[in-house]
Protein backbone atom coordinates (compact mmCIF):
# COMPACT_ATOMS: atom_id res chain seq x y z
CA UNK A 1 0.00 0.00 0.00
CA UNK A 2 0.93 3.62 -0.50
CA UNK A 3 0.84 4.85 3.33
CA UNK A 4 1.36 8.44 4.05
CA UNK A 5 2.78 9.50 7.75
CA UNK A 6 1.86 12.65 8.99
CA UNK A 7 3.73 13.83 11.78
CA UNK A 8 5.93 11.14 10.76
CA UNK A 9 9.57 12.82 12.29
CA UNK A 10 7.72 12.10 15.80
CA UNK A 11 7.66 9.91 18.93
CA UNK A 12 5.14 7.62 17.12
CA UNK A 13 5.42 8.59 13.47
CA UNK A 14 8.83 7.61 12.86
CA UNK A 15 8.70 4.40 14.02
CA UNK A 16 5.45 3.83 12.17
CA UNK A 17 7.61 4.84 9.35
CA UNK A 18 10.07 2.33 9.46
CA UNK A 19 7.30 -0.49 10.33
CA UNK A 20 5.35 -0.06 7.23
CA UNK A 21 8.56 0.34 4.98
CA UNK A 22 9.96 -2.72 6.55
CA UNK A 23 6.27 -4.66 5.48
CA UNK A 24 7.20 -3.36 1.88
CA UNK A 25 4.39 -0.42 2.01
CA UNK A 26 5.54 2.72 -0.05
CA UNK A 27 5.97 5.34 2.89
CA UNK A 28 6.05 8.71 2.86
CA UNK A 29 6.47 10.59 5.75
CA UNK A 30 5.42 14.43 6.24
CA UNK A 31 6.31 17.14 9.27
CA UNK A 32 6.80 20.43 9.50
CA UNK A 33 9.17 20.33 12.46
CA UNK A 34 6.90 22.46 15.11
CA UNK A 35 7.55 19.86 18.10
CA UNK A 36 11.36 20.24 17.61
CA UNK A 37 10.68 23.82 17.76
CA UNK A 38 8.41 23.31 21.39
CA UNK A 39 11.23 21.48 22.83
CA UNK A 40 13.50 25.13 21.69
CA UNK A 41 11.30 27.12 23.02
CA UNK A 42 11.02 25.16 26.90
CA UNK A 43 14.42 24.50 26.24
CA UNK A 44 13.71 20.40 26.44
CA UNK A 45 15.53 17.82 25.08
CA UNK A 46 14.62 14.30 24.22
CA UNK A 47 16.48 11.74 26.37
CA UNK A 48 18.83 10.33 23.32
CA UNK A 49 20.46 12.97 20.78
CA UNK A 50 18.80 11.61 17.44
CA UNK A 51 19.58 12.20 13.45
CA UNK A 52 18.25 14.62 11.59
CA UNK A 53 14.59 13.26 10.14
CA UNK A 54 16.29 13.95 6.39
CA UNK A 55 19.97 12.07 8.29
CA UNK A 56 17.94 9.09 9.75
CA UNK A 57 15.79 8.06 6.32
CA UNK A 58 19.39 8.23 4.33
CA UNK A 59 20.65 5.42 6.90
CA UNK A 60 17.33 3.71 6.94
CA UNK A 61 17.13 3.65 3.04
CA UNK A 62 20.32 2.78 2.21
CA UNK A 63 20.60 -0.33 5.06
CA UNK A 64 17.37 -2.01 4.01
CA UNK A 65 17.18 -0.75 0.42
CA UNK A 66 13.89 0.88 0.72
CA UNK A 67 12.63 4.21 -0.21
CA UNK A 68 11.02 6.67 2.21
CA UNK A 69 10.43 9.21 1.31
CA UNK A 70 9.80 12.45 2.99
CA UNK A 71 8.12 16.02 2.63
CA UNK A 72 8.44 18.65 4.51
CA UNK A 73 5.56 21.43 5.06
CA UNK A 74 2.48 22.48 7.31
CA UNK A 75 -1.18 20.55 6.91
CA UNK A 76 -2.22 24.48 7.66
CA UNK A 77 -1.02 25.05 4.16
CA UNK A 78 -3.90 23.64 2.44
CA UNK A 79 -2.00 23.82 -1.16
CA UNK A 80 0.71 21.79 0.40
CA UNK A 81 -1.62 18.72 1.58
CA UNK A 82 -3.72 19.23 -1.32
CA UNK A 83 -0.51 18.90 -3.67
CA UNK A 84 0.60 15.75 -2.08
CA UNK A 85 -2.17 13.69 -1.98
CA UNK A 86 -2.97 14.96 -5.61
CA UNK A 87 0.30 13.44 -6.45
CA UNK A 88 0.43 10.48 -4.39
CA UNK A 89 -3.20 9.22 -4.15
CA UNK A 90 -2.01 7.55 -0.81
CA UNK A 91 -4.30 4.21 0.28
CA UNK A 92 -3.84 5.10 3.94
CA UNK A 93 -3.58 8.27 5.58
CA UNK A 94 -2.11 8.10 9.27
CA UNK A 95 -2.21 11.13 11.02
CA UNK A 96 -0.19 12.23 14.04
CA UNK A 97 0.77 15.51 12.77
CA UNK A 98 -1.22 17.53 15.91
CA UNK A 99 0.04 19.42 19.11
CA UNK A 100 0.55 16.43 21.40
CA UNK A 101 0.93 17.87 24.95
CA UNK A 102 -1.82 18.66 27.21
CA UNK A 103 0.35 21.10 29.63
CA UNK A 104 1.20 23.09 26.60
CA UNK A 105 -2.15 23.63 25.86
CA UNK A 106 -2.52 24.44 29.23
CA UNK A 107 0.34 26.83 29.29
CA UNK A 108 -1.00 29.64 28.14
CA UNK A 109 -3.93 31.76 26.01
CA UNK A 110 -1.28 31.67 23.01
CA UNK A 111 -0.58 28.11 23.43
CA UNK A 112 -4.24 26.80 24.02
CA UNK A 113 -5.15 28.96 20.92
CA UNK A 114 -2.06 27.56 18.94
CA UNK A 115 -3.30 23.93 19.86
CA UNK A 116 -6.75 24.42 19.16
CA UNK A 117 -6.12 26.34 15.75
CA UNK A 118 -3.12 24.37 14.70
CA UNK A 119 -5.27 20.56 15.34
CA UNK A 120 -8.66 21.48 14.26
CA UNK A 121 -7.39 23.54 10.89
CA UNK A 122 -4.89 21.05 9.84
CA UNK A 123 -7.18 18.25 9.99
CA UNK A 124 -9.73 20.26 8.55
CA UNK A 125 -7.24 20.97 5.65
CA UNK A 126 -6.72 17.42 5.47
CA UNK A 127 -9.95 16.21 5.22
CA UNK A 128 -10.99 18.75 2.27
CA UNK A 129 -7.50 17.62 0.41
CA UNK A 130 -8.97 13.78 0.80
CA UNK A 131 -12.56 14.86 -0.58
CA UNK A 132 -11.20 16.35 -3.47
CA UNK A 133 -8.04 13.98 -4.78
CA UNK A 134 -8.46 10.33 -2.78
CA UNK A 135 -11.74 10.29 -1.23
CA UNK A 136 -11.01 6.32 -1.20
CA UNK A 137 -8.28 6.78 0.80
CA UNK A 138 -8.79 5.81 4.53
CA UNK A 139 -8.04 8.49 7.07
CA UNK A 140 -6.89 6.64 10.39
CA UNK A 141 -6.60 9.63 12.87
CA UNK A 142 -4.45 9.62 16.36
CA UNK A 143 -7.96 10.62 18.65
CA UNK A 144 -6.83 10.07 22.47
CA UNK A 145 -8.79 8.45 25.04
CA UNK A 146 -8.66 11.43 26.87
CA UNK A 147 -11.83 13.06 24.50
CA UNK A 148 -14.17 10.33 27.12
CA UNK A 149 -12.51 12.24 30.46
CA UNK A 150 -13.72 10.10 33.64
CA UNK A 151 -17.49 9.26 33.62
CA UNK A 152 -19.43 7.72 35.59
CA UNK A 153 -20.55 4.83 32.82
CA UNK A 154 -18.64 2.02 30.88
CA UNK A 155 -17.14 4.23 28.01
CA UNK A 156 -18.00 2.70 24.55
CA UNK A 157 -15.73 2.95 21.84
CA UNK A 158 -17.00 5.92 20.05
CA UNK A 159 -21.01 5.87 19.88
CA UNK A 160 -23.58 5.19 22.81
CA UNK A 161 -26.84 3.62 21.79
CA UNK A 162 -29.28 5.73 24.33
CA UNK A 163 -32.82 5.53 25.03
CA UNK A 164 -34.44 8.58 25.58
CA UNK A 165 -38.32 9.07 26.71
CA UNK A 166 -38.86 5.42 25.02
CA UNK A 167 -36.81 7.16 21.91
CA UNK A 168 -33.91 4.76 20.73
CA UNK A 169 -30.25 6.75 19.03
CA UNK A 170 -26.78 5.99 18.38
CA UNK A 171 -24.61 9.05 19.17
CA UNK A 172 -21.33 9.89 19.45
CA UNK A 173 -20.77 9.17 23.46
CA UNK A 174 -20.24 12.00 24.94
CA UNK A 175 -17.32 13.33 25.69
CA UNK A 176 -15.76 15.51 28.87
CA UNK A 177 -12.13 15.93 28.31
CA UNK A 178 -9.43 17.45 30.52
CA UNK A 179 -7.66 19.85 28.49
CA UNK A 180 -7.61 22.17 25.29
CA UNK A 181 -5.34 19.51 23.63
CA UNK A 182 -7.88 17.01 24.34
CA UNK A 183 -10.61 19.09 23.59
CA UNK A 184 -8.46 19.67 19.86
CA UNK A 185 -9.18 16.13 19.57
CA UNK A 186 -12.84 15.76 20.57
CA UNK A 187 -13.50 19.18 17.95
CA UNK A 188 -11.18 16.93 15.45
CA UNK A 189 -13.64 13.81 15.51
CA UNK A 190 -17.08 15.62 15.28
CA UNK A 191 -15.34 17.38 11.98
CA UNK A 192 -14.11 14.06 10.71
CA UNK A 193 -17.95 12.02 11.67
CA UNK A 194 -19.45 14.83 9.99
CA UNK A 195 -17.90 14.15 6.25
CA UNK A 196 -17.88 10.38 6.84
CA UNK A 197 -21.34 10.95 7.17
CA UNK A 198 -21.78 13.60 4.51
CA UNK A 199 -19.26 13.20 2.05
CA UNK A 200 -18.80 10.04 2.37
CA UNK A 201 -15.10 9.18 3.52
CA UNK A 202 -13.79 6.58 5.83
CA UNK A 203 -12.08 6.89 8.61
CA UNK A 204 -10.55 5.11 12.20
CA UNK A 205 -10.49 7.44 15.15
CA UNK A 206 -8.14 5.60 17.45
CA UNK A 207 -8.47 7.11 20.55
CA UNK A 208 -5.29 6.28 22.55
CA UNK A 209 -4.37 6.65 25.89
CA UNK A 210 -1.16 7.57 27.11
CA UNK A 211 2.09 5.89 25.49
CA UNK A 212 5.25 4.28 26.93
CA UNK A 213 8.45 2.58 25.96
CA UNK A 214 12.14 3.40 24.53
CA UNK A 215 12.28 1.06 21.44
CA UNK A 216 10.51 -1.17 18.60
CA UNK A 217 12.40 -4.23 16.99
CA UNK A 218 13.24 -1.98 13.87
CA UNK A 219 14.45 0.87 15.99
CA UNK A 220 16.77 -2.10 17.88
CA UNK A 221 18.63 -2.99 14.48
CA UNK A 222 20.72 0.48 14.91
CA UNK A 223 19.39 2.26 17.82
CA UNK A 224 21.67 5.22 17.91
CA UNK A 225 20.99 6.10 14.52
CA UNK A 226 17.37 4.80 13.94
CA UNK A 227 16.12 5.86 17.75
CA UNK A 228 12.72 7.94 18.40
CA UNK A 229 12.79 10.71 20.76
CA UNK A 230 12.28 9.89 23.77
CA UNK A 231 10.44 12.54 26.44
CA UNK A 232 10.44 12.66 30.35
CA UNK A 233 10.14 16.72 30.80
CA UNK A 234 6.67 17.87 31.72
CA UNK A 235 5.18 19.25 28.73
CA UNK A 236 5.68 15.65 25.87
CA UNK A 237 7.26 13.00 28.63
CA UNK A 238 4.08 10.67 29.18
CA UNK A 239 3.67 9.48 33.04
CA UNK A 240 5.99 6.31 32.84
CA UNK A 241 8.74 7.08 30.81
CA UNK A 242 8.84 9.57 33.33
CA UNK A 243 8.50 7.44 35.80
CA UNK A 244 11.74 5.71 33.96
CA UNK A 245 13.99 8.41 33.94
CA UNK A 246 13.20 9.41 37.43
CA UNK A 247 13.81 5.68 38.68
CA UNK A 248 17.31 5.40 37.13
CA UNK A 249 18.35 9.02 38.39
CA UNK A 250 16.97 8.13 41.89
CA UNK A 251 14.33 10.92 41.76
CA UNK A 252 10.98 10.25 43.37
CA UNK A 253 8.63 9.07 41.39
CA UNK A 254 6.15 12.11 40.67
CA UNK A 255 2.58 11.11 41.23
CA UNK A 256 0.34 14.07 41.06
CA UNK A 257 -2.77 14.43 43.69
CA UNK A 258 -3.58 11.29 45.38
CA UNK A 259 -2.39 8.99 42.43
CA UNK A 260 -6.20 7.41 42.48
CA UNK A 261 -6.61 8.70 38.89
CA UNK A 262 -6.99 5.22 36.48
CA UNK A 263 -5.59 5.71 32.88
CA UNK A 264 -5.49 3.57 30.03
CA UNK A 265 -1.94 3.01 28.35
CA UNK A 266 -0.39 0.98 25.91
CA UNK A 267 3.26 0.25 24.46
CA UNK A 268 4.55 2.15 21.92
CA UNK A 269 5.13 -1.51 19.66
CA UNK A 270 1.29 -2.14 20.29
CA UNK A 271 0.61 1.36 19.28
CA UNK A 272 2.17 0.66 15.83
CA UNK A 273 0.55 -2.50 15.89
CA UNK A 274 -3.03 -1.32 16.61
CA UNK A 275 -2.24 1.19 13.21
CA UNK A 276 -1.31 -1.95 11.23
CA UNK A 277 -4.64 -3.32 12.37
CA UNK A 278 -6.51 -0.51 11.24
CA UNK A 279 -5.03 -0.49 7.67
CA UNK A 280 -5.46 -4.07 7.24
CA UNK A 281 -9.00 -3.51 7.90
CA UNK A 282 -10.25 -0.55 6.73
CA UNK A 283 -13.56 0.67 7.46
CA UNK A 284 -16.31 0.86 4.69
CA UNK A 285 -16.83 3.87 2.73
CA UNK A 286 -19.16 6.96 4.93
CA UNK A 287 -17.99 5.17 8.02
CA UNK A 288 -16.84 6.50 11.44
CA UNK A 289 -14.94 3.88 13.18
CA UNK A 290 -13.29 4.55 16.17
CA UNK A 291 -11.13 2.17 18.23
CA UNK A 292 -10.41 2.50 21.87
CA UNK A 293 -6.58 2.14 21.86
CA UNK A 294 -5.04 1.03 25.22
CA UNK A 295 -3.91 -2.78 26.58
CA UNK A 296 -4.35 -1.84 29.89
CA UNK A 297 -5.77 0.55 32.36
CA UNK A 298 -4.55 1.31 36.33
CA UNK A 299 -4.08 3.81 38.59
CA UNK A 300 -1.22 5.98 38.94
CA UNK A 301 -0.43 4.86 42.53
CA UNK A 302 -0.25 1.45 40.88
CA UNK A 303 1.96 2.49 37.76
CA UNK A 304 4.53 3.81 40.48
CA UNK A 305 4.34 0.45 42.67
CA UNK A 306 5.01 -1.41 39.48
CA UNK A 307 7.86 0.78 38.47
CA UNK A 308 9.27 0.84 42.22
CA UNK A 309 9.11 -3.01 42.79
CA UNK A 310 10.92 -4.04 39.36
CA UNK A 311 13.60 -0.96 39.76
CA UNK A 312 14.38 -2.62 43.15
CA UNK A 313 15.28 -5.78 40.90
CA UNK A 314 18.46 -3.49 39.40
CA UNK A 315 19.51 -2.68 43.09
CA UNK A 316 17.87 1.09 42.41
CA UNK A 317 16.16 2.50 45.85
CA UNK A 318 12.84 4.53 44.36
CA UNK A 319 10.50 6.37 46.08
CA UNK A 320 7.31 7.66 45.42
CA UNK A 321 6.42 11.24 46.82
CA UNK A 322 2.83 12.80 46.21
CA UNK A 323 2.94 16.12 44.64
CA UNK A 324 0.08 18.71 44.44
CA UNK A 325 -1.67 17.82 41.61
CA UNK A 326 -1.19 20.85 38.97
CA UNK A 327 -3.63 19.82 36.95
CA UNK A 328 -7.49 19.74 37.56
CA UNK A 329 -8.66 16.33 37.36
CA UNK A 330 -11.19 14.15 39.19
CA UNK A 331 -8.86 11.39 41.71
CA UNK A 332 -11.55 9.36 42.73
CA UNK A 333 -13.62 7.96 39.81
CA UNK A 334 -15.01 5.20 38.04
CA UNK A 335 -13.63 4.11 35.24
CA UNK A 336 -14.68 1.41 32.84
CA UNK A 337 -13.32 1.97 28.69
CA UNK A 338 -13.87 -0.75 26.38
CA UNK A 339 -11.21 -1.82 24.05
CA UNK A 340 -12.59 -5.10 22.65
CA UNK A 341 -12.88 -4.09 18.63
CA UNK A 342 -8.68 -4.47 18.44
CA UNK A 343 -8.74 -7.76 20.42
CA UNK A 344 -11.31 -9.04 18.09
CA UNK A 345 -9.32 -8.45 15.50
CA UNK A 346 -5.90 -9.95 16.44
CA UNK A 347 -4.17 -7.36 18.59
CA UNK A 348 -1.83 -9.56 21.30
CA UNK A 349 -0.93 -7.10 23.24
CA UNK A 350 2.41 -6.75 25.43
CA UNK A 351 1.66 -7.11 28.87
CA UNK A 352 2.75 -4.81 31.51
CA UNK A 353 5.03 -6.57 33.86
CA UNK A 354 8.08 -6.53 35.61
CA UNK A 355 10.16 -7.77 32.46
CA UNK A 356 9.08 -4.95 30.38
CA UNK A 357 9.97 -2.20 33.36
CA UNK A 358 13.24 -3.87 33.49
CA UNK A 359 14.00 -3.55 29.58
CA UNK A 360 12.63 0.07 29.67
CA UNK A 361 14.90 0.77 32.66
CA UNK A 362 17.87 -0.94 31.64
CA UNK A 363 17.77 1.19 28.38
CA UNK A 364 16.76 4.66 29.56
CA UNK A 365 20.17 3.75 32.16
CA UNK A 366 22.36 3.95 29.15
CA UNK A 367 21.60 7.34 28.38
CA UNK A 368 21.49 8.66 32.94
CA UNK A 369 24.33 11.24 31.98
CA UNK A 370 21.78 13.04 29.79
CA UNK A 371 19.34 12.92 32.04
CA UNK A 372 18.33 16.87 33.07
CA UNK A 373 16.91 15.95 36.72
CA UNK A 374 15.36 19.76 36.70
CA UNK A 375 12.56 18.89 33.61
CA UNK A 376 11.41 16.50 36.86
CA UNK A 377 8.54 18.95 38.97
CA UNK A 378 5.72 20.42 36.97
CA UNK A 379 5.79 24.09 36.58
CA UNK A 380 1.85 24.00 34.44
CA UNK A 381 -0.75 24.66 36.23
CA UNK A 382 -4.30 23.96 35.29
CA UNK A 383 -6.00 27.10 37.82
CA UNK A 384 -3.59 29.97 37.69
N1 LIG B 1 0.93 12.40 35.91
C1 LIG B 1 1.53 12.17 37.14
N2 LIG B 1 2.87 12.43 37.25
C2 LIG B 1 3.62 12.88 36.23
C3 LIG B 1 3.00 13.10 34.97
C4 LIG B 1 1.65 12.84 34.87
O1 LIG B 1 0.89 11.76 38.13
O2 LIG B 1 4.82 13.09 36.43
C5 LIG B 1 -0.50 12.07 35.78
C6 LIG B 1 -1.41 13.15 35.20
O3 LIG B 1 -1.92 13.98 36.21
C7 LIG B 1 -2.47 12.32 34.49
C8 LIG B 1 -1.76 11.05 34.08
O4 LIG B 1 -0.56 11.00 34.86
O5 LIG B 1 -3.49 11.96 35.40
C9 LIG B 1 -1.39 10.97 32.61
O6 LIG B 1 -0.62 12.11 32.28
P1 LIG B 1 0.36 12.08 31.03
O7 LIG B 1 1.14 13.37 31.06
O8 LIG B 1 1.12 10.81 30.97
O9 LIG B 1 -0.67 12.02 29.82
P2 LIG B 1 -1.68 13.10 29.22
O10 LIG B 1 -1.36 14.48 29.59
O11 LIG B 1 -3.05 12.60 29.55
O12 LIG B 1 -1.40 12.98 27.67
C10 LIG B 1 -0.75 11.86 27.08
C11 LIG B 1 -0.19 12.27 25.73
C12 LIG B 1 -1.33 12.67 24.83
C13 LIG B 1 -2.33 11.53 24.76
C14 LIG B 1 -2.79 11.14 26.14
C15 LIG B 1 -3.69 9.97 26.19
O13 LIG B 1 0.73 13.32 25.87
O14 LIG B 1 -0.84 13.01 23.55
O15 LIG B 1 -3.43 11.94 24.01
O16 LIG B 1 -1.64 10.81 26.93
S1 LIG B 1 -4.73 10.01 27.60
O17 LIG B 1 -3.87 9.92 28.79
O18 LIG B 1 -5.63 8.91 27.52
O19 LIG B 1 -5.44 11.28 27.59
Amino acid sequence: MKILILGGDGYLGWPTAMFFSKRNHQVIVVDNFIKKKIELEFGFKPLNSQPSLQDRVKIWNKNNNKSIKIRIGDLLNHRFIKDILKETKPDVIVHYAEQPSAPYSMSNRERAVFTQYNNVIGNLNLLFAIKKNCPNSHLIKLGTLGEYGTPNIDIEEGWLNITHKGRRDKVLFPKKPGSFYHLSKVHDSSNIEFTCRVWGLRCTDLNQGFVYGTSTPEMSMDFENLCTSFHYDEVFGTILNRFFTQAVTNHPLTVYGKGNQKRGFLNLIDTINCVNIAAMNPPKKSEFRVFNQFTDFKTLNQLAKDVQSASKKIGLKTKIKKIKNPRKEMEDHYYNPKNTSLISLGLKPIRFNEKIILDNLKLVQKFKKRINKNYFLPTVKWEK
